[in-house]
């Protein structure tokens, strides 16, 4: 069986600072910080599912950037990608609806100052000089 199941995050950017949500479930990992996101539905292309999972997760229409390159494991057959997103003009702000119980819009200064998922902080950090030279 060589099923692998990819689950895309967003590194939502805005005004120099990234999003930041922690997870209300399941229990193993409430509480702790994600980019959002999730499963890719077969036949879906990982951006469009991207989007899709930001609008359902945060009521935002959001459009991708660029991958940030690398793919992290989570457990089989999950994979972790990344990309960087950005606002759609007009969209609404985020909020919690589902999965997360807040956010937080993180400075470069403050990005360490919660506690990531293990498996998303390489993105993370792989993510931040794109927030300190203020491209998005
Ligand atoms: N996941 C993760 N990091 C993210 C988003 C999701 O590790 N940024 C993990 C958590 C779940 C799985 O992927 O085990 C599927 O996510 P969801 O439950 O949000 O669909």
């Amino acid at each position: 069986m060589t099923e692998r199941i990819v689950v895309v995050g967003a590194a939502l950017l805005d005004a120099g600072r990234l999003l930041a949500a922690r997870r209300s479930a399941p229990p193993e990992l409430a509480g702790r910080w994600e980019l959002p996101g999730g499963k890719v539905e077969e036949g879906e292309a990982p951006e469009a599912a991207l989007m899709r999972e930001l609008r359902e997760e945060l009521g935002v229409e959001a459009e991708t950037v660029e991958r940030v390159p690398g793919e992290w494991p989570l457990r089989p057959p999950y994979v972790l990608q990344v990309w960087t997103a950005r606002l759609c003009p007009g969209s609404a702000a985020p909020e919690p609806l589902q999965d997360h119980d807040a956010l937080r819009w993180l400075t470069p200064t403050e990005i360490w100052d919660v506690d990531w998922l293990d498996q998303d902080v390489p993105a993370v950090r792989k993510t931040l000089p794109k927030l300190t030279t203020g491209a998005h």
